[in-house]
């Protein structure tokens, strides 16, 4: 599909992609494809003001009809999973199979999110008193603060709408300002789910934000917003997580990984080479859950690692939407700029460079493809505590795994972890008590491409925040606990006699 067809497939019209004074960038070839017009502090007051509104009405709409209209969306999204998979492709630059996978990623958050909507459970509690019932209801809460990322500009949007629509919330959105067309597609194609669901969705349901991070901060202090829901960087979460706070709002924040994977002696080590690879240079090792730390025993080292630095001078590096392409672009200078220091202080600290530096620079001189870089550190630093959001792999060697598992610990973060072994009690020690601190750890299969069906995120300064499967649906809802008593009496809690 050529940009054009993109476009109109998208429904994207000269009003939505031109006249405004955001430039969007495809980072394929640096070119611009779009001005969009951005918000003004008093659009989002009044855009807060309806989401609020919206929230009154849709959250008398009964669950299960509310998920008729998070199954319409997915209807939708199938049929323009190759539009959207291209846009995706077109705008943050990740390779057109990726872009499909993750518009696959939100057909799945709807189709489990339809589920969900018969599926709001509480609870029925003993009551201490005689004649008396307790119960818990899950309740709406209000409209939801979706902040999201440029690395996947879409999926990350369905993951908190899907879960917020059928919890009875309405939606208002900030995407990233790299990213905002896929975001105007989305609110569009969300706009013709609610058109074919007919009167009871009410208006302003959804609301999308476009701008920069100061049009992000209205909403993040906006106490009418009770839930901020934010993907990024820590230090973004640093600023956000406190201004939710400091107005008792509640924040869901999934945040950066430094995430490692851990190649034991008797792992399998065909699998673990492709699980590397896809971690560390899949996405341009622009995932939150990308593979940045390697711990490789000192027995397998020489059998792998060689291997993985043969495969990084043959990658593919080229054009996302070229199928042939494994390795597309960095989203912007910057980026190109951040890898660069970082392997320039990894040189500093003793670690041993394969590759780095950039790529196709003739060809596309304003656009950022970059080799993905191995870092040996082994005589260098044992761990490495910064994420870098670029595809760099240090890797380390070990010789005992509680050592291993420690050093994998031993950073800031806390999102994704995994280890390849075919011993079964280093696969259960990985993931017991003492083993992986992080919000995921798997075993023989990489730190990235995560199943909506789990509960997403991690702990320490990857903010705690729990997204998309499992019961994370909770923290789109409010908790009521309800006492009712069908006596005649009037009897108190813990046998306090008040009076006569
Ligand atoms: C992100 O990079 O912010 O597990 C999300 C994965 C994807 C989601 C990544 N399903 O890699």
């Amino acid at each position: 599909m050529n940009i054009q067809e993109i476009f109109s497939a998208l429904n994207l019209t000269d009003n939505d992609i031109s006249g405004g004074t955001l430039d969007v960038f495809a980072p394929r070839d640096g070119a611009k494809i779009a001005s969009v017009t951005m918000d003004t502090a008093a659009g989002v007051d009044a855009k807060i003001a309806k989401s609020t509104e919206a929230f009154k009405a849709w959250r008398m709409v009964p669950g299960p009809r509310r998920g008729e209209l998070v199954r319409l969306l997915g209807e939708i999204l199938r049929d323009k999973k190759e539009a959207l998979g291209s846009l995706v492709s077109l705008e943050c630059g990740k390779i057109y199979q990726e872009g499909l996978g993750e518009v696959q990623e939100m057909i799945d958050i709807c189709d489990f999110a339809v589920g969900l909507s018969r599926q709001l459970y509480g609870l029925t509690i003993a009551s201490e008193r005689p004649l008396h019932k307790m119960r818990e209801y899950w309740q709406p809460i209000g409209p939801v603060g979706i902040i999201s990322a440029f690395n996947f500009p879409v999926a990350v949007w369905a993951w908190n709408s899907a879960l917020a629509l059928v919890c009875g919330d309405s939606v208002i959105w900030k995407p990233s300002e790299k990213t905002p067309l896929t975001g105007i597609a989305c609110h569009k194609l969300l706009q013709d789910a609610i058109a074919r669901f007919g009167e009871d969705a009410p208006d302003g349901l959804s609301q999308l934000l476009i701008g920069e991070r100061d049009i992000g901060e209205i909403m993040v202090d906006d106490k009418r917003v009770p839930v901020i829901s934010a993907t990024g960087s820590c230090a973004m979460g640093r600023i956000v997580g406190p201004k939710v706070a400091a107005r008792f709002g509640r924040s869901i924040l999934e945040l950066g990984g430094n995430n490692a994977l851990i190649v034991a002696p008797s792992a399998d080590l065909d699998l673990a080479f492709q699980g590397i690879l896809f971690g560390a240079v899949g996405t341009c090792g622009q995932r939150c859950t990308s593979t940045r730390r390697v711990f490789v025993h000192d027995s397998v080292y020489d059998q792998i690692v060689p291997r993985l630095k043969k495969a990084y001078e043959g990658l593919s590096i080229g054009d996302p939407l070229d199928p042939k392409t494994l390795v597309g672009p960095l989203i912007d200078q910057q980026s190109y700029e951040n890898m660069e220091a970082a392997l320039k202080l990894a040189a500093s600290r003793g670690g041993e460079i394969v590759g780095g530096g950039r790529a196709l620079a003739d060809q596309y001189p304003n656009a950022y493809y970059v080799n993905p870089a191995i870092v040996e550190m082994t005589g260098a630093d044992d761990n490495v505590q910064e994420e870098t959001f670029a595809p760099i792999l240090y890797i380390f060697k070990y010789s005992d795994l509680t050592d291993a598992i420690a050093r994998q610990n031993d950073v800031p973060q806390g999102l994704s972890s995994a280890i390849f072994t075919r011993d079964v009690l280093e696969a259960e020690t990985f993931t017991c008590e003492a083993g992986s601190d992080c919000g995921i750890a798997n075993v023989n299969i990489g730190t990235s491409g995560a199943e909506i069906g789990g509960a997403f995120g991690g702990e320490k300064e990857t903010g705690g925040g729990r997204e998309s499967g499992s019961d994370s649906w909770k923290a789109y809802m409010r908790r009521m606990t309800s006492t009712l008593n069908y006596s005649t009496e009037l009897p108190l809690a813990q046998g306090i006699k008040f009076g006569s």
